[in-house]
């Protein structure tokens, strides 16, 4: 056998994973395999229409707003029908939430319910989506309480509760980064054949980091402890850190995770004085609590500042946090700015 006939063989496929890892769990039922199994067949699709984008007709603004007030994109409704269709009928959910729609999504009459709930926001990063830049689909999964017809506060739970965390990259490649509390690994979709395939595995942030990534345009809005440590990463070798910081900033989540999961760094979306009413840009229950689990999962940690984000009750399905993650040394120490005594 060639070389390279040899390693196609030895390649681990995400469900020959995911049923792997799930042997070793005495409750295991297969229901879990299933429900990701939807979940990834979803962000396949997905992946089909960012790829073929203008060629279909998919790009472009939708005319509407979401729940948030923010304008839509065609392939947000798009993508939201899709992760909708996918996971409706499979029997494993209890029901769904996602950013694009107000109120939790219930399961149809005639499917059967199951034991999960999933939350997702379908396409972060859509306003990068007419300019050809990296998006993706993140997802939670929750356990539900079996036979009830789960209310809004059947999902407001703590991110540390959540069974799976997960996001789909649509870049260059189209990639799948995934935890269920045992480590993060990453697949990457062959085409060709359609399946997802266990490229990155157990993948670790490093502890030590000279890249931080943050929206430099609301500096004048921050307050004192992100100013002091963007101040200081800026000041390069001459300042207090003594060495020299290098900026980055893709304006989508996704692509700015899986940078930090592989070469190390902070993302700082923080609270900013810009309206003193919304405590953060990004949303906890489809893109905190979900890149928070990934982020510790990988070594990393990932706070608002003052509070971690997976030990936050939850009050609102929508409601939003201020987000700082990423190499645990920085992270510490911007925590620890936040503990001195500040001006403002
Ligand atoms: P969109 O989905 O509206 O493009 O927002 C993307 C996002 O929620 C997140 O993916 C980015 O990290 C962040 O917003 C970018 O925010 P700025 O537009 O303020 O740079």
């Amino acid at each position: 056998m060639t070389q390279s006939a040899k390693s196609l063989t030895d390649q681990v496929t995400l469900t020959q994973f995911i049923i792997e890892q799930q042997r070793g769990l005495p409750d295991a039922s297969g229901t879990f395999t299933l429900l990701l199994n939807n979940i990834v067949t979803a962000c396949k699709q997905i992946s089909h229409r960012v790829n073929r984008g203008a060629l279909i007709g998919v790009l472009g603004s939708a005319g509407s707003e979401n729940v948030q007030g923010e304008v839509q994109k065609k392939l947000d409704i798009i993508t939201n029908d899709i992760m909708v269709k996918a996971l409706d009928w499979g029997g494993h959910l209890g029901g769904m939430a996602s950013e694009e729609i107000d109120d939790p999504i219930k399961i149809p009459k005639q499917y059967p319910k199951g034991k999960y709930l999933v939350l997702f926001d379908p396409l972060d990063g859509s306003s990068n989506i007419d300019i050809n830049l990296t998006v993706g689909t993140i997802f939670s999964v929750l356990r539900c309480r079996e036979g009830v017809e789960p209310e809004t506060e059947d999902f407001l739970r703590k991110g540390s509760e959540q069974v799976c965390a997960g996001f789909v990259l649509y870049g260059p490649s189209t990639m799948l980064v995934l935890t269920t509390g045992n480590g993060v690994n990453g697949f990457t979709l062959d085409q060709d054949i359609g399946e997802f395939i266990l490229t990155h595995r157990n993948m670790r942030i490093p502890e030590e980091s000279s890249e931080f990534a943050i929206n430099m345009s609301n500096q004048r809005f921050w307050e004192a402890p992100v100013k002091r440590y963007i101040d200081e990463c800026i000041a390069g070798q001459e300042g207090p850190r003594g060495k020299n910081f290098n900026m980055r900033w893709v304006a989508s989540l996704v692509a700015d995770v899986y940078r930090i999961l592989n070469r190390g760094g902070v993302f700082l979306y923080p609270y900013d004085l810009r309206d003193p009413e919304r405590p953060g840009k990004l949303r906890l229950m489809y893109e905190a609590n979900p890149m928070a689990f990934i982020i510790e999962q990988a070594g990393g940690l990932c706070s608002t500042g003052t509070e971690r984000i997976l030990d936050i009750k939850p009050h609102d399905i929508h409601q939003r946090v201020p987000l700082i993650f990423g190499s645990k040394n920085e992270i510490e120490r911007l925590i620890s700015y936040y503990q001195q005594p500040t001006d403002n």
